[in-house]
C-alpha cells in the first residue's frame, strides 16, 4: 500500500493534480480521502455559528479521526468516511464505506500540519500556484459551486485564508518531497508521480 498525501493551498489546483494522478490507474487500486471530511462535526452549533468557524486553522479538522481512518486501510479494514456539505458547514449524518487499496491519496490544505498524518505518509506533494491564481480559482468555485458571493470570498480570503495560509500552510512545503507548480498546465510533473507510484508498487508486489 503507498499513502500519499497532496496538499497546496486553497485553489492551487489540488483537485486537478489527483485527477490526473489517477486517471491512468485501474479504479479498483485506487482510493481518495479528502481533509473536507474531516472538519468536525459542528452539528451543536447555528447554521450562523458555523459560518464563523475559522476552517482554514489546523483546529477545524478532526486529525484524530482522519489518523485511525488511515490506520484502519493500513490493517486492510474498510472504514466509514463522513460526507461534508459546504453549504452547511458541516457532516450531512451520511458516510461512504472506503476500502483499502493499492494507492490511498489523501488530499487537503492542511493535512502537512500534523506530525503524525505526516509520517503516515510515503510521498508528500505541495501542489503550489501563486496567490493570485488561486484567489482567482477560489472565486470562480465559490460562486460557482459554494453558494457564496463576491464580497463574501473575498473578505473572508483577505481576514481568514490569506493570514491562514501564510501561517499554517505554506510552511508545510518544507515537508515536502515534490512540489508541484501549477500556474499553467503541468503535465511532466504528473508523469514523474505517475512513474514514481509504478515503480514503488511493482517493487511492493514482487
Ligand atoms: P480547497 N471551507 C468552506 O468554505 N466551508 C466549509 O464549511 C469548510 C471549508 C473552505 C475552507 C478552505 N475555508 O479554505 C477550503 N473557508 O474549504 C479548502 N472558508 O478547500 O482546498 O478545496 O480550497
Ligand atoms: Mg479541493
Amino acid at each position: 500500500m503507498l499513502i500519499i498525501g497532496i496538499t497546496g493551498g486553497t485553489g492551487s489546483g489540488k483537485t486537478t493534480v489527483v485527477e490526473q494522478i489517477i486517471s491512468e490507474l485501474p479504479p479498483d487500486e485506487v482510493c481518495v480521502i479528502s481533509q473536507d471530511s474531516y472538519y468536525h462535526d459542528t452539528s451543536h452549533l447555528t447554521l450562523d455559528e458555523r459560518t464563523k468557524i475559522n476552517f482554514d486553522h489546523p483546529q477545524a479538522i478532526d486529525f484524530d479521526l482522519l489518523v485511525s481512518h488511515l490506520k484502519e486501510l493500513r490493517m486492510g479494514n474498510s472504514f466509514e468516511q463522513p460526507v461534508y456539505s459546504f453549504i452547511e458547514h458541516n457532516r450531512t449524518g451520511e458516510t461512504i464505506t472506503t476500502y483499502p487499496k493499492k494507492v490511498i491519496i489523501v488530499e487537503g490544505i492542511l493535512i502537512l500540519t500534523n506530525p503524525e498524518i505526516r509520517r503516515m505518509f510515503d510521498i508528500k506533494i505541495f501542489v503550489h500556484a501563486d496567490s493570485d491564481e488561486r484567489l482567482i480559482r477560489r472565486l470562480k468555485r465559490d460562486i460557482a459551486t459554494r453558494g457564496r458571493d463576491l464580497d463574501e470570498v473575498l473578505t473572508r480570503y483577505k481576514n481568514t485564508l490569506k493570514p491562514m495560509h501564510q501561517q499554517f500552510i505554506e510552511p508545510t512545503k518544507e515537508y515536502a518531497d515534490i512540489i508541484i507548480p501549477t500556474n499553467k498546465y503541468n503535465t511532466v510533473a504528473v508523469d514523474v508521480i505517475r512513474s514514481i507510484i509504478h515503480q514503488k508498487l511493482n517493487y511492493i508486489e514482487s
